[in-house]
């Protein structure tokens, strides 16, 4: 058997959604067998079942792909080959070619491959090289967005009046900056990640309609204000769809609301999440009320991993650049919401010590007590609010106090005036 060096170019780490991103091709030479793997896989569901393929390295592999769901998939490798769009219960042969290491292979339709549609071909004896998130360490969170950046307006307005509120939500795919120079198509509610901020007080009724724009993908809500059976209460949308969502708030926080379709992981990290402010009955005046939503971004890279960015509303460092503001001696209230999906926020006020602290639904903390507290520390998917007086003029950074996540955005500060 005339065995014949191959040079097989393995393409790592294809990252769909960065500018700054390229592929980063290396080539290793193996031995061809002359022998020829084939492989079965069927798409269904939002996945390729089997997603991991291990090929003895230097065979020839051919996957036998079936389109098993009703909407249309294809499947296209890193190294080239790629199937034609399959219709439902349409099959096609691809040829892989010699496989010497590892292969991304994904579904091309917008968003199929963000929501799960992955292969992983693997050569047994071959050394791994695949890496997803080749650009992540050169995010710099703290790169200063220059002077045509608007910040998100995170001053949070009072309830509106009346006791039934009606929103529309639409389900939206858009292109946006999460970070100086740095780009990420988000699934979002009304465009922006987080969505809009709903508030009310207790006993208000809200009716949510949320219209799917998106092309092929479901989406839903969980309010975690709701307390309704989440089968019916959550369900989802197929796209060019609408629901009318209907709950009464029965009692008082900072709720999150998040994509109800699966998987969850995915929806939540591709920036479907807001925030529910349901006013506590004893709510006194402030002089500035603010809102914040923690939350982490991770690019085209597995979201299980360490996040590319984080964010207070959305956009990395962004209130260092444009400090929300205060005037000496002003009482200011921060409501926080940790939408994750993953991290934990210790949310901390540098030079203006909290003498209020509202954690999920409960003040732990009054002015008129002798203690005080430097952090809000929340789980991912919980809230609460602090309040501080701003004892002089000058400039208070806040940050989540977990310092990695801080150094990857979630952090900003208030500029005081006198
Ligand atoms: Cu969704």
């Amino acid at each position: 058997v005339g065995l014949a060096a191959v040079l097989v170019a393995v393409l790592a780490g294809v990252i769909a959604d960065r500018a700054t991103a390229g592929p980063s091709p290396t080539a290793q030479a193996v031995r061809a067998t002359g022998h020829t793997t084939t492989v079965e896989v069927t798409a269904s569901g939002m996945r390729y079942r089997p997603d991991h393929v291990m090929v003895p390295a230097g065979d020839r592999l051919v996957i036998v792909l079936t389109n098993a769901d009703s909407r249309r998939h294809d499947l296209v490798l890193a190294t080239g080959p790629r199937t034609a769009l399959l219709g439902t219960d349409e099959k096609a042969e691809l040829d892989a070619g010699v496989i010497g290491g590892t292969v991304a292979g994904w579904c091309s339709q917008p968003m199929h491959r963000q929501s799960g549609m992955t292969l992983t071909i693997m050569a047994t004896a071959g050394p791994s090289t695949m890496d997803a998130s080749t650009m992540d360490s050169a995010v710099d969170a703290m790169r200063d967005p220059g002077p045509a950046f608007t910040a998100r307006d995170a001053t949070l307005p009072p309830a509106p009046t009346g006791t039934v509120h009606q929103i529309t939500l639409r389900a939206q795919d858009v292109k946006r900056d999460i970070a100086a120079g740095v780009s990420q198509t988000l699934w979002t509610f009304n465009g922006t990640a987080p969505g809009p901020v709903l508030r009310g007080r207790v006993g208000d009724v809200f009716e949510i309609t949320l219209i799917n724009e998106d092309d092929d993908i479901e989406h839903g809500i969980d309010f975690h204000a709701e307390a309704l059976a989440p089968d019916k209460a959550m369900r989802t949308v197929e796209p060019g769809q609408r629901t009318v969502y209907r709950f009464t708030a029965t009692r008082a926080g900072i709720w999150m609301y998040h994509c109800s379709a699966m998987p969850m992981l995915q929806h939540i990290a591709n920036g479907m999440y807001g925030a529910v402010v349901i006013d506590p009955p004893d709510l006194g005046p402030v002089d500035r009320e603010y809102l914040l939503v923690q939350s982490e971004f991770y690019g085209s890279g597995d979201p299980s991993g360490t996040p590319t960015v984080m964010t207070f509303n959305g956009y990395a460092s962004q209130y260092t650049f444009r400090p929300l503001t205060a005037r000496t001696g002003d009482r200011v209230r921060i409501w926080v919401l940790d939408a994750g999906p993953n991290r934990w926020s210790a949310f901390h006020l540098v030079g203006a010590p909290f003498d209020t602290v509202y954690q999920e639904g409960a003040y732990r903390l009054r002015p008129t007590d002798p203690g005080g507290a430097q952090v809000l520390d929340l789980a991912p998917a919980s809230g609460g609010f602090v309040e501080a007086v701003i004892a002089q003029p000058g400039t208070y950074p806040f940050l989540t106090h977990a310092m990695a996540d801080a150094d990857r955005g979630a952090r900003g500060a208030i500029q005081a005036t006198g």
